[in-house]
């Protein structure tokens, strides 16, 4: 028998047997945005007081680099969108159909009128939001498809007037990113701002006089300065959520494939030293295959010592248990962020889930498919949340308004009953407003 040297091996925890508090044996990466707000808050407030002068402070000293101009010509989004890549820019393309017309199905109706009685009525009216601040990251991995992510579901939803800033690059002479700046150009998006981390945020929230208008939702990734930024000034602003480190969770029997299991692991591990790569299987002897294969694959990769670290963290495991109805159970806990199905009847076990931010069905449904191309959002609610939030849609770009409309008639005929609920809250103000109407001779 060949003897493995594994350097990297996913922690096992065995439940079989037992019923415990499954979120509580699987730890989740921690990510602790209130240790970030003392940094975070006089960045904030610099950058409402001092505006653009904060903002050429906060670039120097954070990019290291101060753009030419904090707003990015078209014309350099127009080029950047010409010098790309065709195999890239045809990507993108494919990207963007697919994930718009998902998009197009997620749209509510506009209006729907609700006929109570005669001369009673309500219309639940769905509204865009009119402005959105859109932050893209830059860094180690600027990810343009967070860009399309985000933009082509506000656009589906009709937002009139959509800004992004990503932060500015030494490397590119100051300016963002090429291949996202070109994504801005093909997706008709050309208010970029060269701006980044928390007070790109900042911007968004309050405005910078003679740069950009404040917008009333910001959404978008970011690092930890960025979601302090966000918690900060939510309520000034809206806000998407404030995602935590990535996860997928794969559930599998003896039928998945050890080699695809382990790939899909790696894949979300690539993403951050945190995130959290944890499997599900009533297969032992899967298991120890996955474990098995994670070095040489690994070794075939680049960002080798953020995937060691990410699964050799606790946050990382195969879970075993008895069977898939355990298994499942684990899975519904956990809510991960992304949850892969690879067993005989995965489709069947799909419909079972209540909790995950998305469901990846079967071998040929990776992760990494929905990250890009797939057409679904990529952007997932992290860290449990799955059991109350949903992935960021056409919907996160929306809010609803019910307008009411009573006749006289109406009001009569519901008034006694609107009184006697008043006067049960102690409210008389209120049953009067009622009762001044009712009472008059008509
Ligand atoms: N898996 C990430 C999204 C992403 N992956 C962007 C690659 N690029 C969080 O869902
Ligand atoms: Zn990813």
């Amino acid at each position: 028998m060949r003897q493995y040297n594994h350097r990297v091996q996913l922690r096992t925890i065995d439940v079989r047997g037992q019923k415990p508090d499954y979120r509580a044996v699987i730890p989740r990466g921690s990510f602790d945005v209130e240790q970030a707000l003392d940094a975070v808050r006089p960045i904030c407030d610099a950058v409402r007081d001092r505006g653009v002068d904060a903002l050429v402070e906060f670039s120097q000293r954070f990019d290291g680099v101060v753009p030419e101009s904090f707003r990015v010509p078209v014309e350099v989004l127009a080029r950047s969108a010409e010098t790309m890549d065709a195999d890239v820019r045809a990507a993108l393309e494919e990207s963007i159909r697919r994930r718009r017309a998902v998009a197009l199905a997620e749209r509510e109706p506009d209006s729907i009128t609700v006929e109570l009685a005669p001369g009673a009525s309500v219309e639940i009216r769905t509204v865009p939001v009119r402005r959105v601040g859109l932050y893209v990251p830059g860094g180690l991995a600027p990810l343009a498809s967070s860009v399309l992510m985000n933009v082509v579901p506000a656009q589906v939803a009709g937002v009139e007037s959509l800004a992004l800033a990503t932060p500015p690059s030494r490397a590119h002479g100051g300016l963002p990113d090429p291949t996202v700046l070109g994504l801005c150009h093909l997706l008709g998006v050309d208010e970029v701002y060269a701006v980044g981390g928390a007070q790109a945020i900042a911007m968004f929230a309050h405005g910078v006089a003679g740069l950009c208008e404040p917008v009333d939702l910001v959404t978008g990734p970011g690092n930890i300065y960025v979601v302090a930024a966000k918690r900060l000034l939510r309520g000034l602003v809206g806000i998407d959520s404030e995602a935590g480190p990535t996860e997928i969770m794969v559930l599998a029997d003896a039928t998945a494939d050890p080699a695809f299991v382990a790939a899909d692991l790696i894949s979300q591990a690539e993403h951050d030293p945190m995130a959290g790569s944890v499997l599900v299987t009533d297969a032992p002897a899967l298991a120890d295959a996955v474990n098995a294969l994670l070095d040489d694959q690994i070794d075939a990769l680049d960002n080798t010592d953020r995937i060691r670290t990410a699964l050799s963290g606790s946050q990382s495991a195969v879970v075993l248990v008895d069977d898939l109805d355990q298994g499942i159970a684990v899975a519904d806990a956990y809510g991960a962020e992304h949850l892969e199905i690879h067993t005989s009847d995965a489709r069947d076990v799909a419909r079972r889930i209540r909790n995950a931010g998305a469901i990846f069905v079967g071998p040929y449904a990776p992760v990494p498919l929905g990250d890009y191309s797939a057409g679904s959002t990529h952007v997932l609610p992290t860290s449990g949340t799955a059991a109350h939030s949903s992935g960021l849609t056409v919907r996160s770009f929306c809010k609803t308004v019910h307008v009411i409309e009573y006749s006289a008639e109406a009001l009569a005929e519901l008034g006694p009953l609107v009184e006697a609920f008043a006067s049960a809250e102690l409210l008389p103000g209120h049953r009067e407003a009622i009762a001044i109407r009712t009472r008059r001779p008509r």
